[in-house]
């Protein structure tokens, strides 16, 4: 039996319209020892609500992450924010909106809520190139300003997070882009992440246990490959 000290994978837990709520949590539970978490985002909330997380977090006492990629003023955030705090552990935020009136006032909620802050620095889409990576440096400074938890990098583009790794050494680096975006499993490890992002490569998987399974196998070979 091979066990997993510590997974490195977190997945993406992505409904299309019409698939019910309890094909997630099925999945969720059978993936619960292999995985370090879930990350919902804006179709789960759409198709389940609140009640719909409620559910997805009693099926597994993993990470949680939200991930609205906020991006507006502090009192929207937080009002947005506050119908789902009690059930999750961490939260995403776009890094371009900046400190006062943004992610200052986001930080300072979360903290005191006990959730753990994540930003986005780079985005795993070829489209990041336009505007947020030219920006990089500007939103790594963001970051270095604020001190967030974690920090996302894209597996897609292994030299962004070399680099957010050099300049972030205290960050949780998290890198998504696994599977069906073209990384390859432990591309994003192997560059310096702390964790991978994969969805639809597990979750559309006929058996998605398997598929974990070997994810995590790939996983520590990187670990092993940047001596970690
Ligand atoms: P998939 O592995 O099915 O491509 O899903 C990727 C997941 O990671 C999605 O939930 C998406 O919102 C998220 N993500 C991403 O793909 N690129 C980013 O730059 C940031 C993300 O959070």
């Amino acid at each position: 039996m091979v066990i997993w000290l510590e997974s490195r994978a977190i997945i993406a837990v992505d409904p299309s319209p019409g698939t019910s709520l309890d094909r997630w949590v099925s999945i969720t539970s059978s993936l619960c020892d292999l995985v370090s978490g879930f990350k919902v985002g804006i179709p789960f909330m759409f198709s389940y609500g609140v009640s719909g997380l409620r559910a997805l977090r009693s099926s597994c006492d993993r990470l949680l992450i939200a991930d609205f990629k906020l991006a507006d003023i502090d009192y929207v955030m937080v009002s947005a924010l506050s119908h789902v705090i009690d059930y999750v552990d961490g939260v995403i935020a776009h890094a371009f909106i900046g400190l006062k009136g943004g992610l200052e006032g986001l930080k300072s909620y979360l903290d005191s809520a006990g959730v753990k802050l994540i930003l986005v620095i780079s985005m795993s889409h070829a489209g990041s190139l336009d505007v947020i990576d030219v920006n990089v440096d500007r939103l790594l400074w963001v970051a270095g300003r604020l001190k967030p938890w974690g920090l996302v990098a894209p597996a897609t583009r292994p030299h962004v997070i070399s680099y957010a790794r050099g300049r972030a050494p205290w960050a949780v680096i998290l890198a998504p882009g696994v599977g069906v975006q073209g990384a390859r499993p432990g591309d994003g490890i192997r560059a310096g992440a702390d964790y991978e992002i994969v969805g639809r490569l597990v979750t559309e998987a006929s058996n998605p246990v398997e598929v974990v399974k070997w994810i995590n196998g790939e996983h520590v070979r990187a670990l092993k490959e940047r001596g970690g």
